[in-house]
């Protein structure tokens, strides 16, 4: 509630046929669910050195990669990844409930276990709390290609919404609106392009602290990019890892087909009971690179491409 003066004064556009409205602050599009928050967080979040960031705009990879770092952080605490181990975090929570969410979870308190460096956002760099540049942690980010970030989007929120508190809203959903607020930057966290060349500009500035991944580098060597974030998160894979198989373990578990296929993937739900509730088997689909040919038109095709080109216009980053 300390905040609504400041977000009552945002520019703001209507979202799902007035189901809420998305608020623009320092330059991006939120959420309410997320603002009060967002703001919160940048005025008292307290950042250790250790604390290690996941990155990403929302349908990128995000709870990939949470899976991924999370088993490779924990994987001396935890007792391996055996089928039999039961007890293992992953088996029995979706990867967003294995990480907390520095906008949400670590709002109020900023209690962290202080044995699990990793925490996640959406937030884009230029709003990320001034003390987590400031002591120097480390952060990866996930991107993707636009295409396919908008087609998830999508399918998300039919996937997503229903059962819970926006229920109703599924019915008023349309691709077209859908598509051009993805276009004019206003679904939540965008515009898109902004927030990835944020992180892009962030890693060439600081190579040491910010790790820069694609969604279709890691679909596409797994395996290289596993052993590359142990590294980077200063946990690199021993000899006698590798001798055991480790990294190809933790590549296994954390496929989509095997995540998908767990009881609580399936049937469990992210949130329950707030606005941000979601069912979990929605963050779980195709996980396709080029899904974006079985929804998009042509034009639709043309017209990302098009702002894609014009946003990456000298930056030195592209997609591909
Ligand atoms: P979020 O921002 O809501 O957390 P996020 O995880 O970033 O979503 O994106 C979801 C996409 O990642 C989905 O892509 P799709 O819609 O094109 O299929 C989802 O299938 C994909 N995904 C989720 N888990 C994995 C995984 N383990 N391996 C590969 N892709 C995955």
């Amino acid at each position: 509630m300390k905040y609504q003066e400041i977000i009552a004064s945002l520019p703001k556009k209507e979202r799902w046929s007035g189901a809420f409205y998305n608020y623009e602050y320092q330059g991006f599009w939120f959420s309410p669910f997320v603002l009060e928050g967002i703001i919160s967080v940048q005025e008292s979040f307290q950042a250790q050195t250790s604390d290690i960031l996941l990155c990403s705009a929302p349908k990128t990879g995000t709870t990939w990669l949470k899976a991924l770092a999370f088993a490779i952080v924990t994987r001396n605490r935890f007792d391996g990844l055996s089928d039999n181990n039961n007890n293992h975090p992953l088996f029995n929570a979706v990867p967003h409930d294995c990480v907390p969410f520095l906008e949400v979870d670590l709002v109020e308190n900023n209690k962290k276990d202080p044995e699990m460096p990793l925490l996640s956002t959406h937030l884009p760099f230029s709003s990320l709390p001034k003390c987590i540049i400031s002591k120097g942690c480390k952060m990866v980010y996930i991107c993707r290609d636009p295409k396919d970030t908008f087609v998830s989007y999508w399918h998300y929120l039919q996937r997503a919404l229903p059962g819970g508190q926006h229920d109703h809203v599924v019915k008023r959903l349309s691709l077209g609106t859908e598509f051009e607020s993805f276009c004019d930057g206003s679904t939540y966290y965008g515009p898109y392009w902004d927030h990835v060349l944020g992180y892009w500009k962030a890693s060439i500035e600081r190579p040491d602290n910010v790790l820069f991944l694609k969604y279709e580098d890691l679909k596409r060597d797994t395996l290289f990019y596993v052993r590359k974030l142990g590294e980077f998160m200063g946990q690199p894979f021993t000899a006698e890892e590798e001798r055991r198989g480790a990294a190809e373990r933790i590549v296994e578990v954390c496929s989509l087909q095997k995540l998908s296929r767990l009881e609580v993937n399936k049937t469990g739900k992210h949130r329950q009971g707030t606005p941000m509730s979601s069912n979990n088997y929605s963050f779980f689909r195709r996980g396709m690179v080029g899904d974006w040919k079985n929804l998009l038109t042509p034009e639709m095709q043309r017209r990302i491409d098009e702002i894609t080109e014009q946003k990456l216009h000298g930056s030195g980053f592209s997609f591909s």
